[in-house]
Parts: C-alpha cells; structure tokens; sequence
C-alpha cells in the first residue's frame, strides 16, 4: 500500500486558528454522553464476546487466491458489468444468527444516538467515505491504522456512509463495521449514506448479494430466509444517524447541505426509524453535491442524479458563516479528479471536501482516501489527509 501524507497548512489555520480556540472549544464539550452518545448502552459479557469473535473472525479470515466465479456468486446485470476485478475476496461468512444478534446490538446502539452526533476529535479521528462492499480494503486500512482496543481511547472512527452495494462483500463490511460500533460505541461513529436505504440497495447490488448468499432456494426450508436477513439490514439502516458535528467546527455528512437547513437542531427532529425521503433535509444531507454552478445568481440548481441538489462555493461559505463551522467533510462522490489521492477540496476557500475510501473502485483505479482530524495542544495544530 502506498501511503503518503498532505499537510495543508491553509486548511490548518482555516480550522483550528490556534490553540487557544480549540481548547476553549474542548472545554465547551462537557461530555459525550449528554450528546446522546450511546455510553449508557449496556453491553453484557456475553454480548461483548459475541462482538469479539465476529470482528475477529472478520478481520483474520484468510484471502481467497483470487476471486473465484462462485464466490462472487451469480452476478445480476448490474454487478457484471461494473465489477470484473480479479483481487482477492476475504473467504468468510458471517451466519443468519449471527447477524440477527448483531441487529439487535445495532439498533439499540443507534437509537440511543442523536441524528446529528456531536464528537470530540481529540486526540485522532480517522474519517472514511464511500466503502462500498470492498471488505478487503476496509480490512487492510483498519489494520493500518489499529483497532480501538489496541491504543485504548487515543482513536476514534467516523465513517460516513455507502457501506454496501456495488462491491461484493458488503454484508460482511457492514456487519464488520457494525460490530466494531456495538463493541466501541465511544470510538466507533457510523453515518447513513444514500445506499443505505431499501430503495437504493434493492437496485445497486445488496439486495442480490444478500439473496444469493441466504437464500438458497434448492433447500424449501430456506424459503424467506434471504427476505428476512435484508430486512435486518434494512431497520438497522432506518435507524442510523446522518450527520456528525465534531469539535463544534466541523460538519460531516454523506452527501452535503440541504436549503431546508437553517438550524442544526432541525437535523435532530428528523423522526426514526425513517426510510430516506425523496425529498426534504434528510434526502439532501444523504444526496446534495457542490458544483459550481453556471448562473451566478443560483445558489442551488436541480442535481443531474434525478434526486436532491446541487450547491455551490458561496453556499458553503455563507452556511459555515451562519453555522459558525471552519469546514464540511462529506463523501458521496468520485470523479477523475479525486483518482490519485482518493479526495478533493471544493473551490477556492477548503470549506467542504470530498471523501472516497474504497481503492480501485470499478477498477477506477483510483486511491481511497481517509482524512485525519488531529488537534494538538503541544505544536501547531495538525490536519492532514492521509492518502493510501
Ligand atoms: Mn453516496
């Protein structure tokens, strides 16, 4: 793996203006949990083992040689076309039981969140875009950059969405990620993407993924075992928060700002469960992009994705104004632009910047990005984006 590091000294200062207001911004944050974060979820020793094992299972189950016909399972239409890589899979299974457990894990764990999380950066937080199923890569990033339990509070994971469809693994890189949320509810943050939705999953790949590896129609016994397993899925999606305000300066959603959005309270009265609308606050945070637009009055067009808008530059500056917030990561989007780096700052000002994760996705061959938010209180504050 390639592995570089940008140090962006503009969007240093742009964040944190010195240490003074990062700190007087932490002393702000009394705690987590009066954010709603989900400490007070009790998790017996039996829960906590179950999670063990099936992250670790997860994690160290060996490579497949090279991705085998019957492991990618029957391809539908739209899978075939977009995914003929020959990498390596990881050979693993996760069971029906097992997923059911986890489910209710889950959404006990994201009811007790608030739609809009509020988290302390301090001392690392590790921010992922789109996954999309490719659990091999998830795996080698995580291992790169340690699980919680190995470095004891010193860091924290916010991922924001697109964990499933397109890829081929993406039961197992949401139940992988689910379980290490259940398990380290204080350093393990998810958001919704838009593929985390019945009505986009049961188009983009998920649905068929789930069906060929639960429903195995030969044995009448399994008849609706595939049905039953995707609605697991599914309610957990419908619980899941959709956006993340961290330090009080940054704004982290899937897909970007919404003209509904006058007061970020507005994102904590979105009501759940909730299947993703097809309009109003909640699509928008999971569908907007930044464009620049071609007439200079709009400050948001109609988004050619037939779904949400399209924002422009002066509508970030003029909401981070508002909001009093230095700078919006978001994911959503990978373009040619974004191939060698896995990411890409949002006009002339590094108010918004776009987040992709997922390696060679569609054999792109592009970088998957991961942004590190890093406040020091010794030497001048950090921010880098790390690139592998
Ligand atoms: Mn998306």
């Amino acid at each position: 793996m390639n592995t570089a590091y940008y140090e962006d000294s503009k969007m240093l200062n742009a964040i944190f203006p010195g240490n003074n207001a990062i700190e007087s911004a932490q002393r702000s944050i009394p705690t987590y949990s009066v954010f709603g974060i989900d400490t007070h979820t009790a998790i017996n020793q039996e829960d906590q083992q179950f999670l063990d094992e099936l992250i670790d299972h997860l994690m160290r189950a060996p490579l497949t040689g090279r991705a085998e016909k019957s492991l990618i399972f029957p391809l539908n239409r739209i899978i075939s076309s977009r995914n003929n890589s020959t990498a390596p899979l990881v050979n693993v299974f996760v069971t029906p039981n097992e997923i059911r457990r986890l489910t209710h894990l889950c959404i006990e764990s994201f009811k007790a969140q608030p739609m809009l999380l509020r988290l302390n950066p301090a001392p690392r937080l590790h921010i992922f875009g789109d996954l999309h199923g490719q659990l091999r890569d998830l795996r080698t990033q995580i291992n790169e950059i340690g699980l919680p339990i190995d470095q004891s509070d010193s860091l924290q994971y916010l991922f924001l969405g697109d964990y499933v469809d397109r890829g081929v693994q993406s039961v197992e890189t949401f139940v992988l990620l689910a379980a290490l949320k259940c398990r380290y509810p204080r350093a393990v943050y998810m958001l919704r993407g838009n593929h985390e939705d019945h009505n986009t999953a049961i188009t983009y790949g998920f649905y068929d993924e789930i069906m060929s590896k639960y429903a195995n129609t030969v044995n009448p016994s399994n008849k609706g075992k595939g049905e039953r397993i995707w609605l697991h899925f599914v309610s957990i999606f419908n619980w899941m928060p959709v956006a993340a305000l961290i330090g009080e300066k940054i704004l982290a959603m899937h897909g970007g700002l919404s003209p509904h959005l006058t007061n970020l309270q507005q994102i904590n009265q979105i009501p759940r469960p909730t299947l993703t609308p097809s309009y109003g606050l909640m699509c928008d945070l999971l569908w907007s992009d930044p464009e620049p637009l071609s007439d200079p009055t709009a400050s948001w067009a109609m988004s050619s994705r037939g779904i949400s808008f399209t924002f422009d530059e002066r509508t970030v500056i003029s909401f981070c104004h508002r909001h009093h917030i230095e700078l919006i990561v978001r994911a959503h989007q990978i373009n040619t632009e974004m191939l060698q780096h896995g990411h890409k700052w949002f006009g002339q000002n590094g108010r918004l910047v776009t987040l992709f994760s997922a390696p060679n996705y569609l054999n792109m061959g592009n970088a998957g990005g991961v942004l590190v938010v890093e406040p020091s209180t010794t030497t001048a504050n950090a921010y880098r984006v790390r690139v592998h």
